[in-house]
């Protein structure tokens, strides 16, 4: 009876633990794996006695842990790249929304499409982040936008999870934008959130977080506390995206719900960083609405910094401001616009992630104990995942131990 199921050896580990060495670099390491669990890291050298079913040795690879996106609206309908090249021969986002573009014609597109059409088409970019490193990944409701949709949209969230091998985190984002039969009414559609949506999400456990689109275009601070309120009162953790477009304190709304994390964040004033950082409230960046939107304000990045507020960095991907289906594209991004550093912006995608989804006691670094979900990259050093833009490094990806399918 071999004492580990698989023991990587001659392997680089950047086990992203916080507080040591850059990266938490291990040099000549070894990894062994038990029951989908790291059971040592370490040294090579320093390698108990003892026996394993499999042994490979990676010819000197490095190993991080696998890649979270914490931050995405993979169930969708349809696309808006036509939106995407009008808004390039200049119509506005705001004509293009007065015209039934934007958000809401995805939601008639998503309200159309069938449970198999969805899970079809959110796989497949569920698929295409696995092949870019990421083994857990959140995916939001929010273009459903009714009872009905917003149920079929986290259930084919859910769906993704049992399709793909990935752990799939779900949040309901039903408070993204008003829906066409609550125009001009916007508390009635709060309402239905608190009194029919949220007790019926809960009670059938198809959400894992609520989210809420904190913006001029979109709800205002008393509406989302409402919500939130009610998330609470069902034991749902809230997360929000906040001052995306303007300052609406909404990362100081965040922080007084106690958030998992607060995102987008490119017009928070330093009332709303002090707030996140007395919360432990993470901060997720998306370099790739940010870029999309041809934004110019970028989040306050240096007071983030210095207040000690965890920093993580997702994709965003959804066909309206992200259309991107890469984390180490957002990465790189995150170095280029924000001016994260390599390390941080691979802490964004790993331990920070994890936490922003309030994951961090199992997933997100490599410590004994926690899933042996390990990426193993063709790379000379970390920080090369930040710097090479379009290269493919990925060698494998272990999730829970056992080699995903990257075909
Ligand atoms: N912020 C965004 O950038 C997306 N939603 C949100 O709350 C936009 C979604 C879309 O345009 O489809
Ligand atoms: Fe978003």
């Amino acid at each position: 009876m071999a004492d580990w199921d698989l023991l990587l050896s001659d392997v680089r580990i950047a086990t992203m633990r916080a507080g040591g060495t850059p990266y938490g670099v291990i040099e000549n390491g070894a990894i062994a794996i038990s029951a989908g669990r790291i059971a040592w890291l370490g040294p090579a050298a320093d390698l108990p006695a003892g026996s394993a079913a499999e042994t490979r040795a990676l010819g000197g690879r490095w190993l991080t842990p696998a890649l979270i996106d914490c931050h995405t609206h993979l169930v969708f309908g349809g696309d808006r790249a036509a939106e995407f090249e009008q808004r390039l021969r200049g119509t506005s986002y705001a004509e293009i929304a007065r015209s039934g573009g934007g958000i809401l014609s995805t939601v008639h597109a998503t309200r159309a499409e069938s449970h198999a059409t969805l899970l079809a088409t959110a796989s497949s970019r569920a698929r295409a982040l696995l092949r870019d490193g990421v083994a857990t990944l959140e995916i939001k409701s929010g273009y459903g936008l009714s009872m009905e949709s917003e149920i079929k949209s986290l259930q084919v969230a859910r769906d993704v999870a049992a399709a793909g091998g990935q752990t799939v985190r779900t949040t309901l984002l039903a408070a993204h934008t008003v829906p066409p039969e609550f125009t001009d009414n916007a508390d009635g559609y709060i309402d239905l959130i608190c009194e029919q949506l949220l007790p019926a999400v809960a009670e059938n456990k198809l959400a894992d977080a609520v989210d809420a689109y904190c913006e001029a275009i979109a709800f205002n601070a008393e509406q989302i506390a409402r919500v939130f309120t009610r998330a609470g009162e069902l034991g749902l953790p809230v997360k929000l995206h906040a001052d995306q477009l303007s300052d609406g304190n909404g990362a100081a709304l965040a922080a007084k719900f106690r958030a998992l994390s607060a995102d987008h964040l490119e017009y928070s004033s330093q009332l709303g960083v002090d707030a996140m950082s007395a919360a432990g409230t993470v901060a997720v960046l998306l370099p790739g609405a940010y870029v999309t939107l041809k934004e110019t304000h970028a989040p306050p990045i240096a007071a983030l910094r210095s207040a000690g507020v965890a920093m993580a960095v997702a994709t965003d991907c959804n066909p309206g401001t992200s259309p991107l289906l890469s984390l180490r594209e957002a990465m790189a991004l995150a170095c280029r616009v924000f001016s994260l550093t390599p390390e941080e912006a691979l802490a964004g995608s790993t331990r920070n992630a994890a936490a922003a989804l309030g994951l961090g006691d199992d997933y997100g670094t490599l410590e004994v104990g926690k899933r042996a979900d390990i990426a193993v990259w063709n790379i000379e050093h970390p920080r090369d995942l930040c710097y090479w833009l379009g290269s493919q490094p990925l060698s494998d990806l272990l999730i829970a131990g056992e080699s995903a399918n990257l075909d």
